[in-house]
């Protein structure tokens, strides 16, 4: 069995969605998080100087959704056809491009103005791709539902109720968290406020 460990910070982040995915197929994983305030004496260890980075048998890979997409592969949870990739892989890159591009300053009025700006357009995208559905998929869940709720959670602990327009985004957020494997990873993880 393959060894893996997973660095990120002590939140929930971008790292959060890998852990889902580990958690998700009973995966044991050592969950190194590095306190932010020491970043600056490890950062120069990393790939390009950013996390998360997932090694496994000791060979560091890096970047979120590529890391994502193998261990989502394993987990069964990529699309059925090369089309429902495609349409998969769009949604993770528009959730991605919303949230790398989100103000993580801390400063109010910039979080409030980038959602204000950008964030209908994307809300009511995904609101409408998701439609009646019960997964982005339709019939079947995909690792872009578990990124959904990992990168709304992020969003919601900084701008609360910056989804509450969006009824059907915010019942698949209840989905994901009920599935049994995340829902047992959520009642063990490490406490952390976001
Ligand atoms: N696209 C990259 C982005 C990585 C990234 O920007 N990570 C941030 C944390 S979310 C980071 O390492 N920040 C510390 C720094 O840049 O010094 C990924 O998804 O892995």
């Amino acid at each position: 069995m393959s060894n893996y460990k997973l660095t990120y910070f002590n939140f929930q982040g971008r790292a959060e969605i890998l852990r889902y995915l580990l958690a998700y197929t009973n995966t044991e994983f050592e969950d190194h998080r590095i306190e932010y305030k020491d970043w600056s004496a490890h950062k120069d260890a990393y790939p390009y100087g950013k996390l998360p980075v997932l090694e496994i048998d000791g060979t560091v890979y890096y970047q979120t959704l590529a890391i994502g997409r193998y261990l989502a592969k394993k987990a069964g949870l990529t699309g059925k056809t090369d089309l429902d990739n495609l349409r998969i892989d769009a949604i993770l890159d528009t959730i991605d491009d919303f949230v790398s591009l989100y103000p993580w300053t801390g400063d109010e009025k910039a979080m409030k103005e980038y959602v204000e700006k950008c964030g209908g357009a994307v809300l009511s995208g995904l609101e409408k791709e998701l439609g009646n559905n019960k997964w982005f998929a339709g019939e079947y869940v995909t690792w872009a539902d578990l990124y959904w709720d990992t990168c709304s959670e992020s969003l919601e602990h900084y701008q609360p109720g910056f989804a509450k327009d969006y009824p059907k985004l915010l019942s698949l957020k209840k989905r994901v968290k009920e599935l049994p494997k995340i829902a047992a990873w959520i009642k063990r993880r490490p406490q952390t406020p976001y």
